[in-house]
C-alpha cells in the first residue's frame, strides 16, 4: 500500500536539492495534490529566487516560513499550524570545505536541528499511525572513503571523516534512534553527489562551469584523481518521493548514479562541453587548471551500490550524464543574474530587507 500526505515539510527547500524537489511536488509528474511547507533559515545557500514562479503558479498548495531548524519552539509551531504529516529533512550546512574552516554551523543545524525536528515529529504525531512519515535526507559521504574496489551498501559502517561527514552521520543514527526507541516512523536515503540547475557555484561542477565561462583557474585539489558517483538532481528527487510512498518504515535506501568520475576526467568533460556549447577554444580552457593544495583529510573515492532501491521500489537513473552535464550548463550560462547575485550577496541583502524573522 502506497501512503498519501497532506501536508509535507520540507526543510531546506530554498537550498539546491530542496528547491528542486519542491519544484517537483508542485509540478505535474506526480500524483501529490497537498501542501508543501517550506522552512529554510535562507543561509548563504538559500535562495527564494531557486523557486521563482513556484509560489504564484501553487496558490494555497505552497507556504514558505523563513526559520532556523535549530529553534525548537518554532519547528514545534510550525508543526502545530501547518498540521504537518510528513517531513523531508534537506535542510543543513552541506560544504565540506566550510565543514573544515567553521565546523560550528554543521554542528547546531545538522544535529541539534535534526534532534528538534525529531522531537517536534514525536509530539506533534503521538497517537497517530496513518500516512506520516520522516524522511531523512544523508549522504554517501558517511561511509567514508573507498579504494579503488567496492561500493558502499546499506549495511557498509559508518566511518565519516569530515566535520560535515561526522554531523550527518550524527543526524543519521538520531533519526534511526527515534525509530527504534520511540517507534516513529522514519525513512532515511543516502545519496551521491548531486549536479543540476540551482548548485550553489561553491561546489564542484557549477563552480567549474562557471570559471571556465569566466576565463578564472581551475583549482583541483591534490593529483585531481578523487572520484565522485555524479547523479542529477531530478533523479534524486524521485527516488526520495519513491521512498516517501513506498519504503519500508525503519529502513535507509542508497542512492547513486553508477556513475564514477575522476575529477580531472569530469573537468576535461566539461571543457568539451562549454567548449561546444559557449564556443570557447578548448586549448584555451585546459591552460585554466591548476593543481591547488589538497583538501585536508579528502575522501579519494565515493561509489553507491544502489541496488535495493532499484530492486525493492523499481527506481532508475532517467537522466544520462553528458545530457544532465549539458542541460546544467545551459542553465548556467542563461541565469548569469543569479549566479551574480548569489555571489555577492546582494540577494542576502534584500531577503533581510524584505521577510521578517520571525
Ligand atoms: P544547500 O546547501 O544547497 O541547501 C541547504 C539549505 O538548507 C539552504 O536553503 C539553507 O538556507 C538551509 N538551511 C541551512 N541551515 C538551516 C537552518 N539552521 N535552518 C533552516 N534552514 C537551513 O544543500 P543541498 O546541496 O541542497 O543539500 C541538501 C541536503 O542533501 C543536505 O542535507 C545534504 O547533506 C544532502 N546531500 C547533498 C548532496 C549534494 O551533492 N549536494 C548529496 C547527498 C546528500
Ligand atoms: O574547487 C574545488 N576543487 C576540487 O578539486 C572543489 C570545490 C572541489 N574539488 C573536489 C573535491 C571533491 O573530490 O571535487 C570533488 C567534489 O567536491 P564538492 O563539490 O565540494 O563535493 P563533495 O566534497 O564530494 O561533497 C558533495 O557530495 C556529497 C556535497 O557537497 C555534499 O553536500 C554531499 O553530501
Amino acid at each position: 500500500m502506497e501512503r498519501s500526505f497532506k501536508n509535507i515539510l520540507v526543510t531546506g527547500g530554498a537550498g539546491f536539492i530542496g528547491s528542486n524537489m519542491i519544484r517537483y511536488l508542485l509540478g505535474e509528474k506526480i500524483d501529490f495534490e497537498g501542501r508543501v511547507i517550506n522552512l529554510d533559515l535562507l543561509t548563504y545557500a538559500g535562495n527564494l529566487e531557486n523557486l521563482s514562479g513556484v509560489a504564484e503558479k501553487a496558490g494555497k498548495r505552497y507556504v514558505f516560513v523563513k526559520g532556523d531548524i535549530r529553534d525548537k519552539s518554532l519547528v514545534e509551531e510550525v508543526f502545530e499550524e501547518f498540521d504537518v504529516d510528513s517531513v523531508i529533512h534537506f535542510a543543513a550546512e552541506s560544504h565540506v570545505d566550510r565543514s573544515i574552516v567553521s565546523p560550528d554551523a554543521f554542528i547546531t543545524t545538522n544535529v541539534i536541528g535534526t534532534f528538534n525536528l525529531l522531537e517536534a515529529a514525536k509530539k506533534a504525531w503521538e497517537g497517530k499511525d496513518n500516512d506520516i512519515l520522516f524522511h531523512h535526507i544523508s549522504t554517501d559521504e558517511v561511509y567514508g572513503s573507498l579504494g579503488p574496489h567496492g561500493y558502499f551498501r546499506e549495511d557498509s559502517p559508518y566511518d565519516p571523516h569530515s566535520p560535515y561527514s561526522a554531523s550527518k552521520a550524527a543526524s543519521d543514527h538520531l533519526v534511526m534512534a527515534y525509530h527504534h526507541t520511540y517507534g516513529l516512523p522514519v525513512t532515511l536515503s543516502n545519496c551521491s553527489n548531486n549536479y543540476g540547475p540551482y548548485q550553489f557555484p561553491e561546489k564542484f561542477i557549477p563552480l567549474m562551469i562557471l570559471n571556465m565561462l569566466e576565463g578564472k583557474p581551475l583549482p583541483i585539489y591534490g593529483d585531481g584523481k578523487n572520484i565522485r558517483d555524479w547523479l542529477y538532481v531530478e533523479d534524486h528527487n524521485i527516488a526520495v518521493w519513491l521512498i516517501m510512498k513506498k519504503g519500508i518504515l525503519g529502513q535507509k535506501y542508497n542512492i547513486g548514479g553508477e556513475n564514477e568520475w575522476e575529477n580531472i576526467k569530469l573537468v576535461n568533460k566539461l571543457i568539451y562541453i562549454i567548449s561546444c556549447e559557449a564556443k570557447k577554444d578548448p586549448e584555451l580552457l585546459k591552460k585554466l587548471i591548476v593543481f591547488v593544495k589538497d583538501r585536508p583529510g579528502h575522501d579519494r573515492r565515493y561509489a553507491i551500490d544502489c541496488g535495493k532501491i532499484k530492486r525493492e521500489l523499481g527506481w532508475r537513473q532517467t537522466v544520462e550524464f553528458e545530457e544532465g552535464l549539458r542541460r546544467t550548463v545551459r542553465w548556467y550560462m542563461e541565469h548569469m543574474d543569479w549566479v551574480n547575485r548569489v555571489r555577492s550577496g546582494e540577494y542576502m541583502r534584500w531577503i533581510e530587507l524584505n521577510y521578517l524573522k520571525r
